[in-house]
């Protein structure tokens, strides 16, 4: 009798633990260079290899999952690692998803679009490794630990199933990404703490694609190598930059899902910090964007913008450790407690369709920025006209526009700085290319055309601004020897409030 009781109560515990887990599980992604995160980099390495034995029709295929990112128009020559496609009219169900361009729905849509991609690869490969606990490690870049700028081991083993040819040949050697660069990351990930907005042109969304998001891209695809560096790349079939530089191929390199859960973790530290915004349900259904995946028993999932908001603020996830300073508060409420969409929307503060921009002052370029930094002299008109504006409101911001035209995606980073006499230079920002060519390209050959294609850089700089009179120099330096020339139009400075 005993011990039918005690089989009972056995039985209806670990009944009620079961279900418990289902709904309450918080899965920790971690640093993928630490001790703890090795296990879960093994079962990446065993669902990877089950992934890539696949046919690429398969929705769990290593393949099809590259492909939900996008997928080349045109395969050079006989598609090897795929019969099924050679052209974009062989496009699967969800392939060519993600939202690398320039439309507004895309940006709005970047960091929630990728969370969710990740979130259900995440899903595919617990079920593959049988990692009960599996959540996707993250490559904690930009870190003062020198060895947090190696790229992960197992991602570097030629025998296993995460490794790449095609990247930059520094990270794929163990070498740690040059101080050069980290300290771009840096600059990047201190500016981002404080920005005020999530949507908008120099919004924190915009700016986290921009670097250290397509900063990163293009450095693990051997654009910052100097020279530049090219490979075969499989996904093309062709000689060219690595699979990460190019949107097309990056979702094929394993490594994209560490960087892509890096974002995400910047992300998710900004937004639970006392500056962290959210955009609002309103705002997502007036810019719609596609939210299809694939579940681990193979179902197609297709989400509204609605289902997708709640699952992408409570998250079944969390970070081994944030990046910025954040109340306990806020950590708590990101964890673990349900909010219904308008709790969750009363974090928002600024609307992005209602921000106003008003130019306070223009200045017309029309010039190459060159090996030799740009530099414009700022008036002391402007000087004093920015300050008394930047005086005038408390809520206003000021941001730095820079107008610029390419021709060719151009394989180099520029820096912006202000820079006052005497004074150690203001970081403002910097401006990447990943992606202009998928988006603005003409063909296959990454050639943008004859007409070039107009881009908008914009930076949040009343931080950067001192509360004086004082002139000031705005400087454009371009890193890097890449021969594709950006010409600057314009550069104003607009009020936002
Ligand atoms: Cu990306």
């Amino acid at each position: 009798m005993k011990k039918t009781i005690l089989l009972l109560s056995a039985i209806l515990i670990t009944g009620l633990c079961h279900s418990q887990d289902k709904s309450n599980t918080i899965y920790v992604r971690k640093n993928a260079n630490s001790p703890e995160a090795q296990a879960d980099l093994e079962a990446m390495n065993v669902a990877f290899k089950k992934m890539r034995e696949m046919g690429c029709e398969n929705g769990l295929a290593w393949y099809y999952q590259g492909a939900i990112h996008n997928i080349p128009n045109v395969i050079n020559g006989k598609n090897a690692l795929c019969s099924k496609y050679q052209n974009g009219t062989d496009k699967l169900w969800a392939w060519g998803d993600c939202t690398h361009t320039s439309t507004q729905n895309a940006s709005l849509n970047f960091l929630l679009w990728h969370r969710m991609y990740t979130w259900y690869l995440e899903k595919i490969i617990r079920e593959l490794s049988g990692k009960k606990d599996f959540a996707l490690p993250y490559w904690n870049y930009g870190s003062t630990e020198v060895n947090d700028n190696i790229m992960a081991a197992q991602t570097r083993n030629k025998s296993g199933s995460l490794y790449e040819a095609a990247r930059y040949s520094v990270l794929n050697a163990g070498k740690p990404i040059p101080a050069d660069e980290v300290t771009q990351i840096q600059l990047a990930l201190n500016e981002l703490r404080t920005n005020p907005s999530f949507a908008g042109n120099a919004g924190f969304s915009k700016k986290l694609e921009g670097s250290p998001h397509g900063f990163m891209h293009d450095l693990i695809g051997g654009y910052y190598a100097n020279p530049p560096e090219t490979y075969y790349n499989q996904i093309y079939q062709k000689n060219m930059s690595g699979l990460m530089a190019n949107v097309d191929s990056a979702g094929f390199d394993p490594i994209f899902w560490l960087h892509h859960s890096m974002v995400d973790r910047i992300w998710e530290s900004w937004d639970v910090s006392s500056y962290g915004q959210r955009p609002t349900l309103e705002e997502l259904k007036a810019h719609p964007w596609p939210y299809e995946f694939i579940a681990p028993n193979g179902d197609h999932v297709t989400y509204t913008m609605d289902e997708m908001y709640k699952v992408v603020f409570n998250l079944d996830y969390k970070y081994d450790d944030l990046l910025y300073e954040s109340t306990p508060e806020a950590i708590a409420s990101s964890d673990q407690v349900i909010l219904t969409p308008n709790e969750s929307s009363a974090k928002s503060k600024i609307s992005f369709q209602d921000s106003k921009e008003k130019i306070i002052w223009e200045q017309k370029i029309g010039k190459i920025i060159d090996e030799k930094a740009f530099v414009q002299k700022v008036t002391s008109k402007l000087a004093k006209e920015t300050n008394k504006s930047f005086k005038s409101e408390a809520n206003s911001n000021i941001v730095l526009n820079l107008d610029v035209v390419v021709y060719k995606e151009p394989t180099d980073y520029y820096t912006v700085y202000l820079r006052y006499p005497g004074k150690e230079d203001q970081y403002v920002g910097v401006m990447t290319f990943f992606g202009v060519a998928h988006d603005h390209g003409t063909g296959e050959n990454h050639t943008i055309g004859e007409n070039g294609v107009k881009l908008n850089f914009s930076y949040y700089v009343s931080d950067d601004l001192l509360a004086s009179d004082g002139n000031f120099d705005i400087i454009i330096e371009k890193k890097g020897i890449g021969d594709a020339k950006v010409t600057l139009e314009k550069i104003s400075m607009a009020k936002v409030n």
